[in-house]
């Protein structure tokens, strides 16, 4: 179902920093298809797939999948849809998995989103989520903390290099962060 080039968001930030709950309104407003990596991860566990015990062990220890599978599970959803816009939601989280995303899908991100919210406010976000999820303990959010740090920030770097970053101060009403976000979009659909 692929006619217009793809145009992709990255949509990247810490733990609880609110990539998901502003996905559903860019979606809302502009359209996007949402990919989020970490649901699509989910799903695996939950379908019970082969690699399900090894993902779910891995989001346990708040430690990044393999590219591979991430990326495989990320170009299914993309050749599935019938949208040309996608937001990629908590992927690339290393440097491996950007270079991976790039030689196996052959695209770059037109934008990159980095929601740049202070861990404290991210560590009560999601300990306050209640959705069951197993990484959501505090035990595990440091570690996830500790992962954003070490290797999702020299991705967001690089995209800062490149001209494709937009910061976003994920602090505030849900409302007011979406602010920040819609002239983003509003420009590209110039
Ligand atoms: N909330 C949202 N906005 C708020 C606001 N402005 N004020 C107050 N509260 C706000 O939000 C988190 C919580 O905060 C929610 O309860 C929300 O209502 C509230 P959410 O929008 O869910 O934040 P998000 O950034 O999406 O947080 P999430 O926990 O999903 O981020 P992670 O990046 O940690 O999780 P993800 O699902 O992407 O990945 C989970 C794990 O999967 C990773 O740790 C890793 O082990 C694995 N993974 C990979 O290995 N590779 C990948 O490519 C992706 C994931
Ligand atoms: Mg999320």
């Amino acid at each position: 179902p692929k006619e217009k080039t793809p145009f992709i968001t990255f949509v990247l930030g810490g733990p609880g920093s609110g990539k998901g709950t502003q996905c559903i309104k860019i979606v809302e407003t502009f359209g996007f298809a949402h990919l989020s990596a970490g649901d699509l991860l989910r799903r695996e566990i939950a379908s019970k797939s082969a690699d399900g015990a090894m993902i779910l062990n891995t989001i346990k220890e708040g430690k990044i999948v393999p590219s591979q599978v991430t990326v495989k599970l990320i170009q299914k959803e993309m050749e599935l849809s019938y949208n040309h816009k996608f937001l990629i939601d908590g992927f690339p989280r290393t440097e491996e998995n950007r270079v991976s995303f790039e030689r196996i899908i052959g695209v770059e991100p037109n934008v990159v989103l980095f929601f740049d919210c202070p861990e404290e406010e991210m560590v009560k976000r999601v300990l306050n989520r209640n959705e069951g999820r197993v990484d959501d303990n505090l035990e595990t959010i440091k570690k996830r903390l500790t992962v954003f740090q070490a290797l999702s920030l020299p991705v967001i770097n690089y995209y800062s290099e490149k001209g494709k970053l937009y910061t976003i101060k994920a602090i505030g009403t849900e409302d007011e962060i979406f602010e920040q976000v819609r002239p983003i979009f509003a420009a590209f659909e110039q």
